[in-house]
């Protein structure tokens, strides 16, 4: 009885995402690159500090790409390998833990394997120790090809963590370049990580009163990271792959700064409860197309739970028979879009519900879109009960390993 409610659940969301439109297909046998930005929130995009952007080579980007302003990081726990995990099988990450450490051998509907089964050549990038967050073993689950970690990787620029980010793109598309086409690529950078210290050498903004606090050191790496971006789209352009790669780049969730006073200061203004909500838990995503199509500036909601289906839908992959909870970005009625965020928060086109810390559905808030205004908990029941009910279907689906039963039943 269960297991028929939670495939008519799947059933209906895969037909409102299973449209046939033109843009279904209409990027076939494109490479594609996904860039997991760390710690990459959505505030600063287009801001600029003492008359410097933070970003400019995004917002260069974004002129010939579309760019999500109200897309969402959707983790938990499980941080940057919730992020990936939530993008790469359009679940939820799990309340506690990751589902990368705590079921790498459970059964998803993954980018790379379904893929893979359709002749792209898979890798993932990411020039750290290949353990952490047991990537090792999950990326070997989800059917990569490769698994480039820091042991492969010359290490010339060493910043933060581990490999600065420019060098990481640089010597990651080196990679890419061997691999026969067309290939699905997933680079996660680590330059901009928590605590954010960089060498003056290669800080080039002026932060003025953020000087020396970790604030300031954030927008510093951030604005480092931009300008690996910008070498990264000029390194594809010399390599022949602007022009045949759908590029995805995205943030993985925010960076652990909550002080509402050094968003105020930044912004020059003063915040709502629900800007801080919202600018906690918003990060960028760009999407550019291969011929630079439909570039512009959207507004609905969007998560990153939507990026499986919403890739598959370009390449003319049906996603009729999997297991996936989010969104198809172009299914074109980005206005019925639901956002839920692993915390219980959810939003639409007209609200966003907090949960309370007792997570009392009537202690909550909810708020109006329009007004910006808090109204009667009982507004966002509806939307809640549904946000709920993803939540529990998500984590069991993926704690009781239920995709290879359901399947059987299709
Ligand atoms: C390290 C990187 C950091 O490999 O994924 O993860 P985080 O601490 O942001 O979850």
């Amino acid at each position: 009885q269960e297991s028929t409610e939670i495939q008519q659940w799947f059933d209906a969301a895969s037909a409102s995402r299973n449209v046939k439109n033109d843009t279904f297909g209409a990027y076939a046998d494109s490479n594609v690159m996904v860039v997991q930005v760390e710690a990459f929130m959505n505030f600063m995009i287009g801001q600029k500090i003492n008359g410097q952007e933070i970003t400019p080579n995004f917002n260069k980007l974004m002129k010939e790409s579309m760019y999500f302003s109200n897309f969402y990081h959707q983790t938990g726990q499980g941080r940057t390998s919730d992020a990936d995990f939530s993008a790469q099988s359009s679940l939820h990450p799990l309340p506690t833990g990751s589902v990368f450490v705590r079921y790498p051998d459970h059964t998803f509907d993954v980018m790379p394997q379904i893929l893979k089964s359709h002749g792209y050549e898979t890798g993932a990038f990411h020039a750290y120790e290949g353990s952490f967050w047991n990537r090792y073993n999950m990326y070997n689950a989800m059917g990569y090809d490769h698994f480039y970690t820091k042991k492969d990787y010359v290490m010339d620029e060493s910043l933060g963590w581990s490999l600065g980010d420019k060098s990481f793109f640089r010597q990651s598309l080196e990679f890419m370049n061997k691999a026969s086409k067309p290939t699905y690529s997933f680079l996660i950078t680590l330059t901009s990580h928590h605590p954010y210290s960089l060498p003056a050498s290669v800080q080039s903004l002026d932060v003025g009163e953020f000087e020396g606090s970790i604030f300031g050191n954030y927008l510093e790496s951030i604005h480092y990271m931009d300008e690996a971006l910008g070498e990264l789209v000029d390194g594809m352009k010399k390599d022949g792959l602007w022009d045949n790669t759908i590029l995805y780049l995205y943030g993985d969730h925010d960076n652990s700064l909550p002080e509402q006073v050094d968003y105020e200061k930044f912004l020059g203004k003063s915040l709502s409860d629900l800007d801080m909500q919202q600018i906690m838990n918003q990060v960028p995503l760009l999407i550019h197309l291969p011929d630079g199509q439909q570039a512009g500036i959207y507004d609905e909601p969007s998560g990153q739970l939507d990026m499986a289906p919403s890739l598959l839908h370009l390449l003319g992959i049906s996603t009729e028979k999997y297991y996936m909870m989010g969104n198809n970005l172009f299914d074109g009625d980005l206005n019925d879009n639901f956002v839920v965020l692993r915390s219980g928060a959810f939003t639409d086109v007209n609200q966003y519900y907090v949960p309370s810390p007792d997570n009392l559905f009537e202690n909550g808030t909810c708020y109006d879109l329009g007004t910006r205004e808090t109204v009667a908990a009982q507004q966002c029941r509806i939307g809640y009960q549904e946000a709920k009910k993803r939540l529990a279907l998500s984590d069991k689906v993926i704690s009781d390993d239920l995709i290879p039963e359901l399947r059987t039943k299709q």
